[in-house]
């Protein structure tokens, strides 16, 4: 550790102010700036290797979630590690508290100090999931979706083979998630406000998992009988769905009002790449009423 006192201190608005993305006129660089991949082969200067990398990540945040269960549905929990910064923010951005523990790869003390050593001056989103390379010490990318894949592609023998990311389904994948992405994804939250934007957002949302429902009433997973990155993506939404967006049931009475989406969450939810990269605590509203996860899942579909 290269502090004595490897935590931020508390989050305080006051002082730090909001969190906020300040930019300015004209800079067309993307806000979510980096975008390295890992590859089997080292072709794109950060080759996969065990104990090379580091996830940054958050037990709130649906996007960084995604990328710890496909590290664990590949079995790269001894390959690649893992840590999780503080739920709280002020304009300081992530941090390292007490709850979650420090950092432990560079004892930053917030999560800024890992962009701001990789390009100095950095002024763009300070976002979990953010990958770390130990060997050029330096963040690879803050984009989840890659960062996913590279997990589920690129670790060839130090995986277990698991192919979340089949070749033959890619394009499926994609497709569904250009569709998922906006309807579910992104539609749960803004289907929870008010006003003409929230109504259309929450018809679609409705729409869809009606849809996902009649699917997953003849289909194990979304696209067959493999489970593949496009559940993954569907899974931490629905997890969160009757906690957070519609912990107040404003949505609709929960997601048990379409039995098959709901006995299909519950399938993944029982296995340990699901239940163990999942805190309700981190996102769960005041209040709100938890529905049973445990409750036996009756999927009369192949294995
Ligand atoms: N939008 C990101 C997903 C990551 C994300 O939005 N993470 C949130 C936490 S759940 C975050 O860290 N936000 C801070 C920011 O984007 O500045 C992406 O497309 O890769």
């Amino acid at each position: 550790m290269s502090q004595n006192v490897p935590y931020a201190s508390p989050a305080d608005t006051a002082v730090h102010g909001e969190y906020r993305i300040t930019r300015a006129p004209g800079d067309e660089r993307p806000l979510y700036r980096f975008t390295g991949r890992i590859t089997a082969d080292g072709s794109s200067g950060f080759a996969a290797e065990p104990g090379r990398y580091h996830i940054y990540a958050g037990w709130f945040c649906p996007w960084a979630q995604r990328t710890t269960i496909q590290r664990a549905l590949n079995g790269l929990e001894d390959v690649v590690s893992v840590s999780y910064v503080d739920g709280r923010r002020d304009g300081r951005g992530w941090a390292f508290r007490e709850t979650y523990g420090p950092d432990p790869v560079n004892g930053f003390t917030l999560l800024r100090d890992a962009y701001e050593r990789t390009e100095p001056g950095f002024d763009g989103h300070i976002s979990v999931p953010t990958l770390w390379d130990r060997r050029t010490g330096r963040v690879v990318s803050n984009d989840f979706r890659t960062i996913g894949i590279d997990l589920a592609t690129q670790f060839g023998r130090w995986s277990n083979g698991a192919d979340t990311y089949p070749e033959d389904l890619r394009a499926e994948i994609d497709a569904l998630d250009a569709r998922l992405g906006p309807a579910v994804n992104h539609g749960a939250g803004a289907a929870a406000g008010t006003g003409d934007v929230a109504l259309a957002a929450r018809a679609l949302l409705l729409e869809t998992f009606a849809e996902l429902d009649a699917r997953l009433a003849t289909s194990r997973y979304l696209l067959g009988d493999r489970l593949t990155e496009a559940d993954v993506r569907l899974w931490v939404t629905l997890v969160r769905y009757d906690v957070g967006p519609n912990h107040a049931r404003a949505v609709n009475p929960g997601l048990a009002a379409y039995p098959h989406l709901w006995a299909y969450a519950r399938d993944l939810y029982q296995r340990k790449p699901f239940t163990g990269t999942t805190d309700f605590a981190a996102f769960t509203e005041p209040g709100a009423s938890v529905p049973d996860w445990h409750a036996p899942v009756e999927r009369p579909l192949p294995a």
